[in-house]
């Protein structure tokens, strides 16, 4: 019997989603899309929900001067690289504009992993925190989805080092969706420089498309456990564009009626929030 949202969100009040890929790879501006928010109000809580303590400085996505300084007000904020460190993982990241979903980032867990001896066994921690995670009783913590992020706009991805070793390790206990960002990358390098003609970028289109389906998708799909959804996702950038893709398949991917009904809730939050701007803009 389906349950009421007062039931679901007893169960689990939040929609859980961990977020991996390289650095670069486009997964805060995701999570910001998601959440229809600029970065100023994002929020990192540790394991025991707590502000965690920082060796160095935290990504928080701010788009600009006035909302890196509204969200540095939380951190000590020393330099502009993002902290890195296995255990921000644990680190439990929110937007005030939408509560409904809370993000674990790797925060490029991999970075460098490619060329390091030791790279098995970066996959094999990402691997450990979903079984840790999957093996909870309570759904609300456990992972509820994964966002697996491929940057296009990278040659090396994805690479028998990481993202397909990741897909080759195991089977994952929790909906994966591989999220191909940037994909514009691959547009641009199929344009010819001085025909810029609707005809000429509709070729391109499609030759991007056509090396896409022949490299990454087919990469993909010869991995051991392929994703359970892949999309492709552009000009996240431009403050118009939207993820309605990566909604529509990562809730393709969830089987659970409970996990689903509470990812659409989450979801329509976001909806909400963006229809409410757009009014308020054109008042
Ligand atoms: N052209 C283009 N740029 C994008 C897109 N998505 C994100 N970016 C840009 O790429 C850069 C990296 O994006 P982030 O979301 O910070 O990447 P990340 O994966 O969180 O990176 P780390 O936190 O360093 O691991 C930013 O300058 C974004 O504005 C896209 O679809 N197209
Ligand atoms: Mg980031």
């Amino acid at each position: 019997m389906p349950r009421t949202i007062q039931e679901i969100k007893t169960l689990s009040p939040r929609f859980r989603i961990l977020v991996i890929g390289r650095r670069n790879a486009g997964k805060t501006k995701i999570l910001k899309k998601m959440c229809d928010s600029d970065g100023s109000d994002l929020q990192i809580v540790d394991a025991n929900g707590k502000e965690p303590v920082l060796g160095g400085s935290v990504d928080t996505g701010a788009e600009s001067p006035g909302a890196v300084a509204a969200s540095c007000n939380q951190w000590a904020f020393i330099n502009h690289r993002p902290q890195r460190g296995m255990s921000d993982i644990e680190n439990e990241i929110t937007f005030r504009s939408n509560p409904l979903f809370v993000f674990h980032d790797s925060r490029g867990i991999e970075a460098g992993a490619e060329h390091e001896k030791d790279s098995q066994l970066r996959t094999e921690y990402l691997w450990n925190f979903l079984r840790k995670r999957s093996m909870s009783e309570r759904m609300k913590d456990q992972i509820h989805a994964v966002w697996f992020c491929i940057p296009m706009d990278e040659q090396r991805a994805p690479s028998a080092e990481f993202e397909l070793a990741f897909f080759n390790a195991r089977e994952s206990p929790v909906p994966i969706i591989a999220v191909c960002t940037k994909f514009e990358a691959l547009l641009d390098s199929e344009m010819s420089g001085e025909d810029d003609s609707s005809d000429a970028e509709e070729e391109a289109r499609q030759a991007a498309q056509s090396k896409f389906d022949r490299t990454v998708l087919q990469a993909l799909r010869g991995t051991s456990h392929p994703p359970d959804q892949i999309v492709q996702l552009q000009n996240l950038d431009e403050p118009t564009a939207g993820c309605a893709a990566l909604t529509e398949r990562t809730y393709a991917a969830i089987h659970d009626k409970t996990l689903s009904d509470l990812f659409a809730l989450a979801q329509h939050n976001s909806f909400s929030i963006g229809c409410t701007k757009v009014l308020q803009a054109m008042t």
